[in-house]
């Protein structure tokens, strides 16, 4: 069938879950911070549901990869918790069930003709190395980190070709540090950019270690995925061209640039110092991050961020934070999606894409996470019993048209993942927002293809819609 919008005969089609949020605890180890902040304070998750059992993939992962295959995906990311597979942090010893449950994961996506694509950070600290050693602030954190991630590489590198490193590591940044959306939900400006730092310390030695391995000469690549909300300015004046400046540079360069190029952006840098909250670094640290950059690139759209000039004073009380030199401009007019209160904004997947052609050598690089998160989906079941998101196969439609183009135009992007295969479990608001192709039951654990799902197979199996 000839379509209109026509991807790349290999292009990766697929979605994106993570372990802490699809697996459930069972036979967990450790606690991570999210476990730990729900068994002392369940009130403060929607419908006080906690990450207990998700969407049990733990005990039900043959069966859903098996709606995977259906739905036609041929690629899907999901993590490695910390804190199922290592039994002892310090030495690295690993834990047996751990290694045999991702053992059976990826051979059953490998089976199945799906390619797992593994990351090994989705917000999921354990709380142990919080509570020990102030979790990412601490630099011997990184360094176990590092070791967990040469664990993997040993364990499934044989047969996993596409590791990841962190996902959406600012989010980590605003959600401990200054927002409180994450455990332990604390307003710092000095920790959080240290631990901007950390984690792209983290990252760089992680990947060390994996060209430490035989991975690479096995085909083996790794790479991070990122978050990227391109921030617009509310007008041409220079003081909001200015703003739209920092929160871009703090916001999306301060991982982008030492990811691919290996340096932090000069312009925030000299900015961090002149405020007085620039990270402390080593000679060695910043040489280990020069040297290991990634070979492909994850990027995670949702929204873009709309700057302005500061108009009221910036409020000192709480220290430093990035907002000292910018102000949030709501837009007139935007389109927003009203559950998770996210502008939608198609065409931003089209300046990430240029961006990334002209600004970071055109590095190979996929959409790893997109999607929109509905409340009350069960409305739209029809009487076959699938439920018909019609909005979501817009969303799709409308961000794919714009990566298309940007893919005409010269961009390097090798593939497209919905957040998410199955409705899973979304931190705090736990199961309000469902993003899957795929419907969970709560009360029965019965998982059914919506429409989207459906909608998606063909687009795969056309190579375009
Ligand atoms: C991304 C995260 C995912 C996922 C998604 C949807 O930021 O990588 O883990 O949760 O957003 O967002 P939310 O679950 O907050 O609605």
């Amino acid at each position: 069938m000839s379509v209109e919008h026509e991807f790349p005969k290999d292009f990766w089609w697929g979605a994106a879950t993570s372990g802490p949020q699809s697996e459930g605890r069972f036979h967990k180890a450790h606690r991570s911070v999210f476990d730990y902040w729900f068994d002392t304070e369940p009130q403060a998750f929607f419908d006080g549901v906690g990450p207990n059992v998700a969407s049990n993939f733990y005990n039900d992962y043959r069966h859903d990869i098996a709606l995977m295959k259906k739905v036609g995906l041929n690629s899907v990311r999901t993590s490695i918790q910390w804190t199922r597979l290592i039994k002892d942090f310090e030495t690295g010893e690993t834990d047996p069930d751990g290694v045999r449950f991702y053992n059976d994961v990826i051979d059953e996506f490998l089976q199945q003709g799906i390619r797992p694509i593994l990351n090994l950070h989705h917000f999921d600290l354990p709380i142990e190395l919080y509570e020990r050693y102030g979790g990412w602030t601490s630099k011997h954190v990184v360094d176990l980190f590092a070791l967990f991630a040469k664990r993997c590489f040993e364990l499934f590198g044989d047969r996993v070709k596409d590791w990841v490193t962190f996902n959406e590591p600012m989010v980590v940044v605003e959600g401990e540090y200054l927002y409180e959306f994450h455990y332990p939900k604390l307003v710092d400006g000095k920790k959080a950019c240290q631990v901007l730092y950390n984690l792209n310390l983290a990252s760089a030695k992680a990947i060390q270690a994996f060209r430490e391995t035989d991975c690479p000469k096995l085909g083996g690549r790794i790479g991070i995925v990122l978050n990227l909300t391109p921030a617009y300015p509310r007008s041409d004046s220079p003081e909001d061209i200015a703003a739209a400046k920092f929160a871009e540079d703090y916001k999306n360069n301060s991982f982008l640039d030492p990811a691919v190029h290996g340096t932090f952006t000069k312009s925030l840098v000299d900015q961090l110092e002149k405020d007085g909250v620039l990270w402390t670094s080593t000679p060695e640290e910043l040489k280990i991050i020069k040297n290991n950059t990634v070979d492909f690139l994850g990027i995670n759209y949702y929204q873009p961020f709309r700057a302005k000039k500061r108009e009221t004073p910036f409020d000192e009380s709480r220290g430093w934070l990035p907002e000292k030199h910018f102000e949030n401009y709501e837009m007139p007019g935007r389109r927003m999606n009203p559950y998770r209160g996210w502008e939608i904004y198609p065409k931003a997947i089209y300046d990430i894409a240029i961006n990334v052609r002209d600004k970071l050598g055109n590095i190979p690089w996929y959409i790893s996470e997109n999607g929109m998160g509905v409340e009350g989906e069960e409305k739209y079941r029809n009487k076959d019993g699938f439920i018909e998101d019609d909005y979501r196969i817009d969303f799709i439609k409308e961000h794919l048209g714009w990566l298309h183009k940007a893919m005409q135009e010269g961009s390097n992007c090798f593939g497209y993942h919905l957040w998410t295969p199955i409705d899973c479990w979304s931190w705090s608001n736990a199961y309000k927002n469902r993003y899957g192709l795929i419907a969970l039951d709560l009360v029965t654990q019965q998982k059914t293809i919506k429409k989207s799902g459906y909608w998606m197979h063909d687009v795969i199996a056309n190579h375009g819609f």
